[in-house]
Formats: C-alpha cells, structure tokens, sequence
C-alpha cells in the first residue's frame, strides 16, 4: 500500500517535472507557423502550387514548419500582394506581376512577344533573369519562387479568325498580354483574373486573353465556345517573403525553403503545360469548344503589328536607366538555352 502511494507519488512528481522541463506537449508541434496569401480560387495553378510549397516545406522540415495557407484573396487581394508582404499582412504572397507593369520592369520583359514557347522554359527564363540583374522592386523582399504561365490565347464568346474580327472587341488582359491585343486591334480591358468570371458574366467583356488552362479551372469554356491560338506571351508570378521573417528563420529551415526555389518554379512550369492539355481535351470534348489555328497569311498579319513592342519597350526602359538592349537579348539567349 505504501509502496504504490510513492509509486504514483513519483509519477506525478515525474510527470509536473517533465513539463516544466518540456514544456507542453504541443511544442512537439510545429515551432514556426508562416501564412501564405495567394488570390485566385483554390482549384486555380497558383494555388495548386502553394499547396505543394506547403507540403514539400512541412515534410522537409520534420513539421518544424507549418504553413497556413490563404486562397481567393481571403488574406490579400491580387493589386495588394507586394505591398502586404512587406508590410508583414502574410508572411509569404504570390504575385501577377502583370497586375502593375511599371512596378516590375525587368521581370515583366518576359511578357515581350519574344517566344517562349511553353511554361517549363518560360518559368527557367523568368527565374535565370531574375538572378541576373535582382531587379530593385524586389530588394525588400525574399524571392522564394519565379514561374511563367503557359503561353497565351485568346478565349471568346465570338469567333475570332482575323484581325477584322479582333477589331474592338472587349477581351479581358493585363500588363504586357494587354498591350499585344491593343496593337492587334482589340480592346483590352485590365482586371485581375478573378473579376473576370463576373465580368463575362455581365457581358463587360467579351473574352479574355490568357494561358487556357482557365478554360476548366475557372469553367470559361462554358460560356466562351472559341479558342483562337496565338501563342504570343506569357503571363509571369513571383512568390515572394517578408524579408524580416526570413532573416529570423533558422539557418536549416532556410536551407530547405533555398533549395526549393528553382525545383518549385520548374515544377509549376511543368504542372501548367501538363494542365493546359487536360483542360483543353475538356473543353473540346465536353464543351464543344472549337479551337481556331490561323493560317500562315493570317498569322504573319497577326506578327508584323507585334513588330514595334520590343523596341518601344527599350524605349522606355532605357530611358529610365535600364540595360534594356541587353535585357531583351537575354532573354532571347534563355529561351534557347532551355528550348531542346
Ligand atoms: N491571366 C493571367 C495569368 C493567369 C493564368 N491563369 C491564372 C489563374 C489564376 C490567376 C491568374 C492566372 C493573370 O490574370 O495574371
């Protein structure tokens, strides 16, 4: 009897000691907890690929991390992206750089009519010319992944197979995308990708001019029965940190988030051109989208009003100090050093 009284006595004892020593069972858990903001809907690439940062991260980490992921604009909304990141709102944001084309000079060269053929090239062409010249709008943050869109074409309620046909018609586009529809003829409308959907709805817009794997992400291809391709440009992300909470990260967390960053940017590359072809075979089979290839006259009309872009842009970006010739003539360089 008075053995067992000190046995448990010695339990509790054990038990009050270990967890002043320890602390609370929960610090088994995670130690550092990062939010992720993101904009468009879940189902959506971008978010696709969170989701695997996310479980790449935690299982690379032990647990030591554990991020909490925010989809659909419920933490930060697509125009606010950079700015919450740095000011700490989330943790870690990605971004459509095309949202604000004087912002992001240097990255959004990639969206210059120059030929990049698929994502996988685009988001290695991104990330090497980001390493490059490390671009002054993103010094205050922690750049933890690049990637590209597949390339763009545009989606319409109307069938568009000549430049007459494009002539006015409202089709949804942003940054440099927008300024390739303006020099065919179209009428450009800028949003972000979410507001779309409402804005076809409505009837504000007529289309939109983006990678089609949105035909069956955001279920355009309900409403917009015609593809015209044009696979002229790219639409580039970046994910980004808030610089203060990577500095406070442990040196062996850091090294795991270092070496994800160019896996992650191929690996959305490859995940969006895999998902262009399944949303497509969707849309034709399931939808009846028709899909419309202009034929080689067409297309040199189409190319020829692309001609001037290029050099307006280093125009312009000289003029505000920019390498630009030799920004352009990289880019040209990657795009053949990862096209095999
Ligand atoms: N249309 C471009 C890029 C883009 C392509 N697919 C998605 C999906 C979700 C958000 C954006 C995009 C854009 O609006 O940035």
């Amino acid at each position: 009897m008075k053995s067992r009284l000190i046995i448990s006595m010695l339990a509790i004892f054990a038990v009050t000691f270990g967890l002043a020593i320890l602390g609370p069972p929960q610090t088994l858990a995670a130690e550092i907890t990062l939010s992720y903001a993101n904009f468009p809907p879940a189902p959506t690439f971008p978010c696709v690929q969170m989701e695997r940062w996310k479980t790449e991260v935690e299982k690379r980490t032990n647990g030591k991390i554990k991020v909490n992921t925010f989809p659909g604009g419920t933490l930060l909304d697509a125009k606010g992206m950079m700015d919450g990141v740095i000011a700490g709102t989330a943790d870690i944001g990605n971004l459509s750089m095309a949202y604000q084309p004087g912002r992001f000079i240097v990255t959004n060269a990639t969206s210059l009519p120059l030929g990049i053929p698929n994502a996988k090239v685009g988001s290695m062409v991104l990330w090497d010319l980001w390493e490059k010249y490390q671009p002054e709008e993103f010094a205050g943050v922690k750049v933890l992944a690049m990637f590209t869109t597949a390339p763009t074409n545009i989606m319409s309620k109307v069938a568009v197979r000549s430049l007459d046909d494009l002539k006015g018609l409202d089709l949804r586009a942003s940054g440099g995308a927008a300024q390739i529809l303006g020099a065919w003829g179209a009428n450009p409308v800028g949003m972000p990708m979410p507001a779309t959907v409402e804005a076809l709805q409505k009837g504000v817009v007529k289309g939109l001019y983006s990678s089609l794997e949105v035909m069956k992400d955001f279920k355009f291809a309900e409403s917009c029965k015609f593809v015209t391709m044009t696979d002229t440009v790219i639409y580039p992300f970046a994910v980004v940190m808030n610089q203060a909470k990577w500095d406070g990260l442990p040196d062996d967390v850091k090294k795991v988030i270092d070496d994800l960053r160019v896996e992650q940017s191929g690996w959305t590359g490859d995940y969006m051109d895999d998902h262009v072809k399944t949303a497509m075979e969707w849309a034709v089979k399931d939808q009846g989208v028709e899909v419309i290839t202009l034929s080689p006259a067409e297309k040199a009309a189409w190319d020829a009003k692309l001609e001037p872009l290029t050099n307006k842009w280093i125009a312009d970006a000289k003029a505000k100090g920019l390498p630009a010739e030799q920004i352009v003539s990289d880019i040209k360089a990657l795009i053949q050093k990862y096209t095999k």
